[in-house]
Parts: structure tokens; sequence; C-alpha cells
């Protein structure tokens, strides 16, 4: 098979942001653009000659046409082996979990996570070590800089695989096997959880809605729920992968997962609701009239996450973003283990993970996960709440006031102001960063505050830093303010604001949250004069 240099010229802009790198489908389309990025990356790793490479996506619109490219690529470049899912389909835990298990040098996984897909919305393109993770800002830095200079790319001559059939072929002198996506995954599962207890559970008549949002994880979740563990057919909704998503927006909210919302305010609501994001890392959790933050879904989990046999030895760590709500910290000072908080962004969490400092790790924006892979995981997180419902007997609802009862409740809310103009979200950032600072000692909502920063981290193992992570306002009563630009959005800006304040009086655990944090909400605005830099008065979406 003939090995092919085509000349090319660099592209702007191919700086991987919170997780990969991701554009426009227009965008990645252009000839070259993709080609270009793969190369920078293979151009940029060391010793994967005649390794394994695994590959998949999230099955939105231009995964086939990028799985082809990288298969090629990847062949040029001297892999061995490249391991696929069957349709290009993978979910990112899954290719975090196949890396893992079958040794492979890392791994390319194709998704823009929550974002729409389809001709006119969004891709991308991210890397994964060989533990696994996502690669952490050593190598993307290092990839961008050479998608700035580069000038050729190597890619074989070759017809296309066929994706759609299980089993070995060749192209030139790599291996392409197209694998079973949710095989490896599902058989990990199997080892973390009491899967006899969930299978009583669904048995006794407990009854789940999964929405799968026409996304990746239905064929994980109809395998595992349905299949594994006996809950009813028609537990997952949506659980066909659409290139398109339906149209929908595959982000599990109680804004985007509308069919979901809708079984649990109904009549006849189930016992638990779930859904997950486009590349499944994602997960929200409902239970008869209660919504699950994710900053507490963190802390409960972490709590209880011994009643699970893959969590029996008890929890190590637990590591945090740092805007998602410090719930979790409270657990890990009564259990008596380290918490961290680090920046957004998974990436942050596979040193700690590794190193063995950490086994539950989480994030407010719908993701969860532990040391079972160095991804979020969505469908795992769905278990282990299974799991835990099923050992303790209880509802979700009374789990959750159970646990705000006995560590108080974090109130806590994310207001998105999306599709900003860039220019002025810059023009607020840059303001804080002058004001917040000298607002130490002052008061503000009638509290004392008591920091004022744009959050710098410093990685505990490899002494890695990262600065401007995020701006930070703390009072005096635990309550904080936060700021930060989103880092995975394809056009404009969006401004994320994080709001927290800590109830440890039981009495007042059954406020609405944007009542509870009212004051910080209005003190958030003015602070930051919100509607002067983005001429907005309300958030776009509210989680
Ligand atoms: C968002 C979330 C962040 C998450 C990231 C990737 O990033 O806030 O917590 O890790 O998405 O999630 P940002 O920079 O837009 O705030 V996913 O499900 O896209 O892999
Ligand atoms: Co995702």
């Amino acid at each position: 098979v003939p090995v092919q240099t085509v000349a090319t010229t660099p592209f702007e802009g191919q700086r991987p942001g919170t997780s990969g790198l991701r554009k426009k489908v227009k965008v990645f389309a252009q000839s070259h653009y993709l080609e270009n990025f793969v190369q920078a990356l293979f151009d940029s790793l060391d010793g994967f000659s005649g390794g394994t490479l695994v590959v998949g996506g999230d099955g939105r619109y231009h995964n086939r046409t990028a799985v082809q490219v990288i298969l090629k690529m990847a062949a040029a470049n001297g892999f061995g082996r490249v391991k696929v899912g069957r349709g290009g389909i993978l979910s990112t835990p899954a290719v975090s979990c196949v890396i893992r298990k079958h040794k492979a040098f890392g791994g390319i996984v194709l998704s823009a996570s929550h974002n729409p897909g389809g001709p006119d919305e969004d891709f991308g393109i991210k890397y994964n070590v060989s533990a696994g993770g996502p690669a952490p800002e050593k190598v993307t830095e290092a990839v961008y800089a050479r998608t700035q200079t580069i000038s050729g790319y190597r890619i074989v001559e070759a017809p296309d695989v066929d994706l759609d059939r299980l089993g070995e072929t060749t192209l030139g002198d790599m291996v392409v096997e197209v694998i079973d996506p949710v095989a490896d995954y599902a058989e990990l599962m199997e080892q973390l959880f009491d899967m006899d207890a969930i299978r009583a559970l669904f048995a006794g008549g407990f009854r789940l809605c999964f929405d799968a949002m026409h996304a990746v994880t239905g064929p994980y979740a109809r395998e595992i729920l349905e299949g594994r563990l006996g809950a009813a057919p028609g537990t997952v909704i949506n659980g066909t992968p659409l290139e398109d998503f339906g149209g929908g927006h595959p982000d599990p909210n109680l804004v985007h997962a509308h069919d979901l919302v809708e079984v649990m305010e109904g009549a006849d609501a189930p016992d638990m609701g779930a859904a997950s994001d486009g590349d499944g890392d994602r997960n929200m959790i409902l239970g008869r009239g209660i919504y699950v933050t994710p900053s507490d879904s963190l802390a409960i989990l972490t709590a209880n996450a011994h009643l699970a046999p893959g969590y029996a030895r008890g929890v190590a760590g637990v590591a945090r973003s740092m805007p998602t709500s410090r719930a979790a910290d409270r657990v890990a000072e009564k259990l008596g283990i380290p918490a961290f908080e680090t920046p957004t962004g998974w990436k942050f969490f596979g040193t700690l993970l590794d190193a063995g400092k950490v086994t539950l790790c989480g994030e407010e924006s719908f993701g969860t996960g532990s040391d079972h892979v160095r991804e979020k995981d969505g469908l795992w997180a769905v278990l282990l709440w299974l799991n835990v419902v099923a050992k303790r007997g209880e509802s979700i609802a009374d789990i959750v006031r159970g646990h705000w009862a006995e560590y108080g409740r974090t109130y806590y809310s994310r207001h998105d102001y999306e599709g900003i103009d860039s220019d002025g979200a810059d023009r607020l950032m840059a303001h804080l960063r002058a004001t917040v600072p000298g607002l130490v000692g002052q008061t503000v909502a009638g509290r004392e505050v008591v920091l004022g920063d744009d959050f710098a981290y410093t990685d505990p193992v490899d002494g890695s830093t990262a600065a401007k992570q995020g701006i930070r306002i703390g009072f005096a009563d635990g309550s904080r303010i936060v700021y930060r630009l989103s880092g995975t959005g394809t056009a404009g800006a969006t401004l994320r604001v994080y709001i927290e304040r800590y109830e440890p009086d039981a009495a007042r655990h059954d406020l609405d949250p944007q009542e509870a944090l009212a004051d910080l909400i209005a003190a958030a605005g003015s602070v930051a004069d919100i509607a002067g830099f983005t001429g907005r008065e309300a958030p776009t979406v509210i989680t």
C-alpha cells in the first residue's frame, strides 16, 4: 500500500480547549484540516511505532469520514494496530477502558460531547494517553505548536475500511480490528457493581428511565440495563445513536433532557431518571420529585461508594473541579480522606488518579467518575447510584435528604450566558481580574469577602501549573461566586457563573436554589456588570 506525503500549510486556531479541539463540522471538513491536526498529534508523540491506537467517536455527523482518515494516517505513520469501535462508535469512557485493558499506546476520541451535531453543528477530536485519560496540557500545547509549523502529512492510499464488520483486516502493515464497542466496557462494569443486588432491585419493581438523548450511550445502556440487569424493555429511551442526535442538544440537564423531564413529571413517574450526553461521559440523576445536583451526587457517592464491590476497600480521596460545590469536601473531612480542587476539565484528575491519591472525581457539569477509567463516565454513575439504592433500600429523595441532614446542604447553581460577544466576555473577565482582589475585607451581599483571586493550580503530583482558571470570590460564611469562560464552545463566548451557599440548618433545606441563592446571584451580576459587558439581562441556561 503506497504511503503518500501530502504538502499542507498551517491552519490557525488548532489549539485544544477544555476537552480537545472543537469546531464546526464545516471547519473540520476543509481539506487538510483534520489531517494537519492528526499529523501534528503524531509528530508530538514518541515511541508508538508498532503500537496500538484506539479510535472511536460518538457517532455524530462526520464521525465515519474522520475515522477513515485517521486509520489511513495511523497506518502511514507506523502504528501496528488500530482498535476501532464498530460503526466508528465508542463512548469516551469506553475508549478509556479499551486503552487501559489492552495496554494501547493511546486513543483518539471523536466528539464534541454535549454540543449539537449535524452538517451545520459541531465536531471534535481529542487525544488520550496510555493511562486512558485526556492528554495533559504539555501534550496538547506541543500539538498546537506543531500545527503552526506543519508542512506535510502522511497517509496511505487505500480503499475505506468496512467499519461495520467485526474482526481484523489490514491497511498496509497495520492491522485494523473492528471491535464490539460495548463488550470491554460492560465487562468492567460487572466487576465494579453488585449486579445481583441491582438485578433484584429491578425484579422487585424498581423502575428507571434512562434517556440516551439519541447519542452514544444507547447501545451501552440497553445492553447493561435492559440486557444484563433485567430492567424492563423501554427503560432506555432515545437509545439509537443518530448523526444529529435527533436535532437535539445532547446535554443531560433539566433544560435539554426534556423527554426525560416529561416522564419524571408525569403521573406514573418511575423511581429514577437518568440521562447521558453525546459521548457518554456525563450523567444527570433524578429521583421521584428530586433533582440531584452533580455536586451533591459526587458528595453522596463519596459517602456511599463502599456499598459497591469495586469500592468496598473505601475511597482514598476525592477530587473536584474548582467551580464544583464543596459538598464533597465535607464528606472527605468526615471520612478523614484528602479532598483536591483542580481546574475545570477531566485532564487535571489524571495524575491524582494515577498516583492513587483519589478514587472518585467530579465536576459540577454533570461529570462523575472514578479510578476505573481516566474519563468521567455517565453510565457508571447511573450504575453506582443503582447499587447504592439497592443496598440502602431507600428512595433517591430519601438518600439525598438524609445526606443533607447529616452534612448540611450546599445550595448550588450555574448560570450560563451562551453565545455572547467574545470581546465583551474578555473585557468582563479583565474587569474582574482587576477588581476582585480589592473586594477582600469588604462586604458584598451582606457577607464579608475573604478571598478574591484568579484560580491558579499546581499539580501536587507532577508540579505542572495552570493559571487563570477562573475568578473566585469567597465569603466568610463559606459562600462562593466563581466566573469563568467556557473552553468547549465553537462560536462566540460563553460566560459561566457558579454560585453556592452552605446551609447547615435542616429546617431550611427545602428552598428553591434560585431563591436560596438570590442575594448572591444578584451580587454576581452587579460585581461583574454582566448586563453592561454582555448586553444580557438573564442567563440562557440555568443548571
Ligand atoms: C465544560 C464543563 C467542564 C467539562 C467540559 C468537557 O467545559 O464546564 O466541566 O469538563 O465541558 O465536558 P467548559 O470549558 O465549556 O466550561 V464534555 O462532556 O464536553 O467532554
Ligand atoms: Co461529554
